[in-house]
């Protein structure tokens, strides 16, 4: 998966306050409706005030990346929880947001991005996340994919829980990768998904789309009216391919982190069976 750089998120935190308008413009809903709608919580059950959230910068693997926690930490914010950096980093800055009584915390490394609920014992995930939030992102801009056709550009770890979600919502998938294997490989593992080795033919022929991948898709390939999903990074799309889509869904990081921090509020609600229990009474004690 890419690892986020500097450049890439520096402009997240003065990005983040016109999240809600465009999301509004482009799937009708603001930020925390949908994260909410997409993990299949009433908004009014979640008392999104009452949550504190420490963002613990770690250090292993590439290190600590510019702007990263502060980042997290403005799209957490914007969703109404209360959010700050551990001024310490790795397992002193873990001891930190403990002992400062977060609720949750977020952290990263360059293999797992998760923000771990302290009262719950429960974690979501960045991949999962990011997956479940563009599907339901390309879903709303849509009006549904039940019954529809669905690119998945990527098969690695988000473009696969993209497959998977988008099955559930019975879409059929069409999957393309640059390494072929990776694509059949998810073809032999789910009904209703298809391995597509051109992958320049395979964004001609589809009108929806779900890049999960790093590259950059020229604008010729893309076809009027097309309805697009895009976690990849970079942004893939060039001013052509801007100009023919109907809509573009894409941002760096902060719809992934909405929909972890609902997620990390409400996994416990799907992991107890007790129906009817709001996610505040698990939570605050
Ligand atoms: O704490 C830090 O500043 C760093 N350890 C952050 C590392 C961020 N991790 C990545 O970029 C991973 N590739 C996962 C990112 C998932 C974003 N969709």
């Amino acid at each position: 998966m890419t690892r986020l750089t500097a450049d890439l998120i520096k402009d997240v935190p003065s990005h983040v306050p016109r999240l809600d308008d465009e999301l509004n413009d482009k799937i009708g809903m603001d930020m925390r409706t949908f994260a909410c709608y997409a993990m299949d919580v009433d908004i009014k059950d979640l008392d999104f005030d009452r949550y504190t959230v420490a963002i613990v910068p770690v250090t292993s693997g590439g290190g600590v990346i510019g702007g990263f926690s502060a980042s997290v930490a403005a799209a957490v914010g914007a969703m109404g929880m209360r959010s700050f950096v551990t001024g310490a980093c790795d397992v002193t800055g873990v001891a930190e947001a403990f002992s400062s009584g977060a609720d949750i915390i977020f952290m990263a490394d360059d293999e797992r991005f998760i923000a771990l609920n302290t009262r719950t014992r429960s974690f979501s995930d960045n991949i999962w996340s990011t997956a479940k939030g563009y599907v339901t992102a390309l879903k709303l801009a849509e009006g549904g994919l039940e019954g529809k056709t669905v690119l998945v550009i990527g098969a690695g770890r988000v473009g696969t829980e993209a497959v998977k979600i988008l099955r559930e919502e019975g879409a059929s998938v069409e999957v393309t990768d640059i390494l072929h294997k990776r694509s059949v490989t998810l073809e032999n593992r789910f009904d209703n998904v298809k391995a597509k080795k051109d992958v320049k033919q395979a964004i001609k022929d589809n009108r929806l789309i779900l890049n999960a991948s790093p590259g950059l898709i020229s604008g010729d390939l893309i076809q009027n009216g097309a309805v697009i999903s895009s976690p990849g990074v970079p942004y893939a799309f060039d001013a052509e391919g801007e100009r023919k889509a109907k809509v573009i869904i894409h941002d760096v990081l902060s719809l992934g982190v909405a929909v972890m921090a609902v997620s990390s509020v409400c996994l416990s609600l799907f992991n107890i069976p007790a129906a009817g229990v709001v996610a505040e009474k698990l939570v605050i004690s």
